[in-house]
């Protein structure tokens, strides 16, 4: 292994999914071409590469049709795992999407007994990650969505997943759990359109719950990056809203299905710029990886995916670094901050108001001036492309 100034440390906060590393490499069109990895041994390795814990769903540790012995058992042997590598669960989610009962939705499916089933089964991975001492928990709703718009309401669906998530805001006060409720949003897939498509859609229902203060978002770079949007403007939005609570990183084309890939493996650029806006803005949250290998590894390409994943965030840290201390890009942003792009500038209406009425402003040279922002876009690529 190589040991040099990038390698991962449990502080660097870099989480995988038992759901990521364990993935045998099943698609729609193929079988699995990996054996599964035991919970047990995920822990293990991924705490020697130099993670700092693993999430899971309810079922990627405990079976659905495990007894309530093998649920002790499995419980029981995975925090011997944990307490002898060191590392922890963040986060915890529950598997809303796997078992056919859930092929309409969970929370918006058109059937209320599944509705009330899949409150029923959070609840139980609520407790389960608790246990565990999880703090953020995740909803993605893969399933939540039509093929069809004539089978559904769009309208009543926002309000049953709006119930669904009070429902389990009171739960998590009711049990005193520590709990922050991250919703993961996603455009299709699987489902043809899924509801809450993007940040914004899920921003906009969380003010709208009976406990918005709890509710926040877990983005991943490809779910926007499918759809062309910039992930990274999302992910700001949510930021500055106090909302980001988890993200989930990886790589994506724009246009094509979930691919997953290992982060900064595909747009080297906004890789970048995803960076530089979690290490800028102090983001101490976790930094969890919802990825998966190529099709092609056995499991030694497994590991090299998981190492690769941590490694290219740590350069990706230090072309940050360099970019901050560039003397031109330094001159460049100095020149824009005296032109009132610095942090902090503010327009207060009552303040001034009549100061705006009464400005002169020197229009022709206003529309004269440029930005120089194809240098600074070039100095940035020179840094990435590791000649300066
Ligand atoms: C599934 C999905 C991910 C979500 C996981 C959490 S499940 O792997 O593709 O984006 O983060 O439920
Ligand atoms: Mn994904
Ligand atoms: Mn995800």
């Amino acid at each position: 292994m190589t040991t040099d100034a990038y390698m991962p440390r449990p502080e660097h906060h870099f989480t995988f999914g038992l759901w990521t590393v364990g993935n045998p490499g099943r698609d729609p069109f193929g079988d699995p071409v990996r054996p599964v990895l035991l919970p047990n041994v995920i822990v293990e390795k991924l705490g020697a590469l130099g993670a700092y814990g693993v999430n899971f769903h309810d079922n990627d540790l405990v079976p659905r049709d495990a007894t309530a012995a093998e649920r002790d058992r499995l419980v029981r042997e995975f925090k011997t795992a944990l307490a002898n590598s060191g590392m922890r669960v963040p986060m915890a989610t529950t598997n809303l999407f796997g078992d056919p009962v859930f092929r309409d939705g969970a929370f918006t499916s058109n059937d209320g007994t599944v509705r009330r089933y899949a409150l029923q089964k959070t609840m139980r991975a609520m407790d389960l990650g608790a246990e565990f001492g999880a703090e953020v928990y995740v909803f993605w709703g893969g399933r939540e969505g039509v093929e069809t718009n004539a089978a559904k309401d769009a309208r009543e669906a926002m309000k049953w997943f709006r119930d669904a998530l009070n429902f389990l805001c009171e739960y998590n006060i009711a049990q005193g759990y520590n709990f922050k409720l991250a919703i993961e949003p996603k455009p299709n897939e699987p489902r043809g359109d899924i509801f809450l498509p993007t940040i914004g859609h899920a921003l906009a229902l969380i003010y709208t719950l009976d406990h918005p203060d709890l509710v926040g978002l877990n983005p991943e770079v490809a779910h926007d990056t499918i759809s062309g949007l910039d992930f990274t403007h999302g992910v700001a939005q949510a930021m500055e809203a106090g909302k980001l609570f988890h993200i989930d990183l990886n790589a994506q084309k724009p246009g094509r299905y979930d691919q997953d890939h290992r982060f900064g493996s595909e747009d080297v650029k906004q890789s970048f710029f995803l960076v530089k806006l979690l290490e800028d803005s102090g983001y101490a949250g976790m930094k969890h990886f919802d990825s998966h290998a190529y099709r092609t590894e056995d499991e030694a390409g497994v590991w090299d995916f998981a190492a690769g994943s941590m490694r290219s965030y740590l350069i990706f840290k230090e072309k940050v670094a360099a970019f901050h201390a560039d003397p031109e890009i330094g001159q460049l942003l100095s020149a824009l901050a005296e032109r009132g792009a610095a942090p902090g500038a503010r327009i207060g209406f009552t303040r001034d108001s009549q100061t705006i009425k009464d400005e002169q402003f020197d229009l022709p040279a206003l529309r004269a001036r440029g930005y120089a922002y194809e240098r600074l876009d070039q100095l940035t690529m020179e840094i990435l492309l590791g000649v300066r």
